[in-house]
């Protein structure tokens, strides 16, 4: 059994859509991020960055005690390795989907939570910081539309590397991107949508992790935080 900690976030998704997937059995533990319950000290112990996702495999590979993995691409990585599945084991097969797994966790996640951030949550309606954001995901958007001009998925075939893009394409409306603007991209993602899995992920995390809109509260707790957050 495998123990996802989880709220229903493009990050955490990515977890649930892989395990779903891989047909691996998983328990979720939700982390409600709104209410600070990223702090608690038993969490922090697994995951120090106080961010979900994070998992613990209770039976690794192999064998032995437990194993905690946080930070979603290193989590995928792992369960791939677990499960020999969405990752070849070697070869340019292998970095074709890990350069487009870290082009995610490095590139279109961040900006793309920036773009959320900016133009959803900001109060001062930046302009400046609206236009900047808005205007890279656009360019990533396009990035991955060039990509699967020629073929099906990111990396060939369908791989984490999909699995870890798909959740932030999501909220493509939150990032000002209409999605016919991109239309390999839009074959992509509705080709993701469609598979049974994803649903099935989507809806037991949205099902067992209830998130609330973000209120007053919870946005000071998510975007207040410091260096002294994680010494609570
Ligand atoms: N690089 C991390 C990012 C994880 C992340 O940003 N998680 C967000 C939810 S999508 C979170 O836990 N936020 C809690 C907070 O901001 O305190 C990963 O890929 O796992």
């Amino acid at each position: 059994m495998i123990d996802v900690y989880f709220w229903p976030t493009p990050n955490g998704h990515k977890i649930t859509v892989f395990l779903e997937e891989a047909g691996l059995p998983y328990r979720i533990v939700p982390v409600n991020i709104g209410k600070g319950e990223q702090f608690e000290p038993s969490f922090l112990k697994i995951s120090p960055n106080n961010r979900i996702p994070a998992i613990v495999d209770h039976e690794p590979k192999g064998g032995g005690a437990p194993v905690s993995v946080f930070e979603s691409g290193a989590i995928l990585v792992y369960l791939a390795e677990k499960t020999g599945k969405f990752l070849p084991a070697e070869g340019p097969a292998r970095y074709d989907v890990l350069q487009w797994l870290f082009w995610q966790v490095g590139g279109l996640g961040p900006l793309a939570g920036q773009t959320h951030h900016f133009n959803k949550y900001e109060p001062e309606r930046i302009p400046y910081a609206i236009d900047r954001y808005v205007r890279e995901t656009a360019r990533l958007y396009g990035v991955m539309n060039k990509r699967l001009a020629d073929r099906p998925y990111l990396a060939g075939e369908y791989s984490i590397a999909d699995m870890a893009c798909y959740p932030w394409v999501v909220p493509h409306a939150d990032q000002k991107q209409n999605l016919d603007d991109f239309p390999h991209l839009k074959d992509w993602f509705e080709r993701i949508r469609n598979r049974p899995a994803v649903q099935r992920a989507y809806e037991r995390g949205e099902r067992e992790a209830k998130a609330p809109p973000l209120d007053e509260e919870a946005k000071k707790i998510l975007f207040g935080q410091g260096a002294d957050s994680t010494a609570r």
